[in-house]
């Protein structure tokens, strides 16, 4: 195995001392596919998840857990209130043994626990299109519970996280920059970002005259970001809260079609294979209407094509800036993989592009849902 990884599993294991789980964990082994964080499965007469937070991209781990703290202790209320389990349905932050949400170790590195969410499934790619339905009602739920909860309460854990005007901005700099010379190599994909600029000024644009309401949204809406219950199929438990904060119901449903909605692999290199399958497209604008329960407003559902291409606009545009500036942000396991993701969602874009109005009329149809 990885030396590297063999160092890092046995401090993780080490580290879980440090937090109240009544029990000597025997084994930490790295776990998932997210690109942030450093994950580990830790394994004891019961399970949990321990993570290693990137402090580098959040650089107040304290306010990131406050917000969690305080979005996961309202959720269990109103989940206790209406009947459900609280210890599944949403994360449970394991205390350290001095009663904080997180430990700071020696090397100044930030470590939070939680319950294993068991029994359940996070999906890589949408198996099915009941998968992909049952994570939009979710999603869409998860929302909904949150539209009371006191927004000026919580931090703004990565600034302007989905401010596509000021992405644009830094892309622009880090091609101006090219402090790796990778940018004549990429020519065609950063014209084609600069080509549809527009985009990044549309959805903030119309959030500042009124037209979008700020909500508490999850901003990070990706398929294996939910968990799925293995026996109902039921989409059971939102993770990676890492990022709730006020943002655009649009851009929830817009970053979940970007990556759910995609017939292949974020960083699949073979482009021929990467489309945004419209069944896949339409299941997710059914669960996500249904989980808002006639909540959205007229402009936020006429908007919702409108948030899965500048979602994916935007991501694309995350994923070529990193690879300019030596993918230093995403996590990479193999060279040019953020130029691969770069791509995927480009072709993802172009495709929106040809199917747009097709995109229109599917949201049309199901407008008057609830
Ligand atoms: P990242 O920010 O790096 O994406 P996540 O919080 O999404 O980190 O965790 C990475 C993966 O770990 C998830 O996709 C999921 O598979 C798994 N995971 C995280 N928290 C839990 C949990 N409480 N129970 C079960 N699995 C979890
Ligand atoms: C990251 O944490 P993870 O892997 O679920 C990123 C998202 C991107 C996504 C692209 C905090 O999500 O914004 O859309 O990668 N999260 C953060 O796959 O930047
Ligand atoms: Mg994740």
């Amino acid at each position: 195995m990885d030396v590297k990884q063999e160092k890092l599993e046995k401090k993780a294991l080490e580290i879980t001392k440090e937090f109240q789980i009544g029990e000597t964990a025997k084994t930490a082994t790295v776990y998932g596919s997210g690109h942030i964080n450093d994950t580990f499965l830790i394994e004891g007469e019961k399970r949990y998840i321990l993570q290693r937070m990137n402090h580098n991209i959040f650089p107040n781990p304290e306010e990131v857990m406050e917000n969690i703290m305080g979005v996961t202790v309202f959720l269990k209320k109103k989940i206790q209130k209406a009947g459900g389990d609280t210890k599944r349905e949403t994360l449970t932050v394991i205390q350290t043994k001095d009663g904080k949400g997180f430990y700071l170790d020696r090397d100044g590195e930030y470590w939070r626990m939680y319950h294993m969410i068991e029994d359940a499934i996070s999906y890589d790619k949408a198996e099915n299109q009941q998968i992909f339905y049952e994570s939009a009602v979710a999603f869409g739920k998860f929302q909904q519970m949150l539209s009371d909860y006191p927004a000026e309460t919580l931090h703004e854990t990565i600034s302007g996280f989905h401010d596509t005007k000021a992405r644009y901005q830094v892309f622009e700099k880090a091609v101006e920059e090219d402090s790796c010379d990778r940018a004549k190599e990429v020519a065609a994909e950063i014209a084609f970002f600069k080509e549809r600029k527009e985009l990044s000024k549309v959805l903030g644009e119309m959030q500042k005259k009124g037209e979008l309401p700020l909500r508490v949204t999850h901003n990070d809406t990706k398929l294996n970001n939910i968990m799925i219950d293995k026996k109902t199929g039921k989409g059971i438990c939102i993770i990676d809260l890492d990022t709730v904060m006020p943002g655009l119901a649009v851009n929830d449903f817009g970053d979940a079609i970007r990556f759910g909605a995609s017939t292949a692999a974020e960083d699949e290199r073979d482009l021929s294979k990467v489309r945004c399958d419209l069944q896949l497209f339409e299941r997710y604008v059914q669960g996500f209407l249904e989980g808002c329960a006639g909540k959205l407003t007229k402009n936020e559902i006429a908007m919702l094509p409108m948030g899965a291409k500048v979602m994916t606009y935007e991501c694309g545009m995350r994923f070529l800036t990193d690879y300019l500036q030596g993918d230093v942000y995403f996590k990479i396991h193999r060279e040019k993989q953020n130029l691969d993701r770069a791509r995927t969602q480009i072709q993802l874009v172009r495709d929106m592009e040809q199917k747009w109005s097709q995109m229109e009329q599917i949201v049309q149809r199901y407008k008057n849902s609830k």
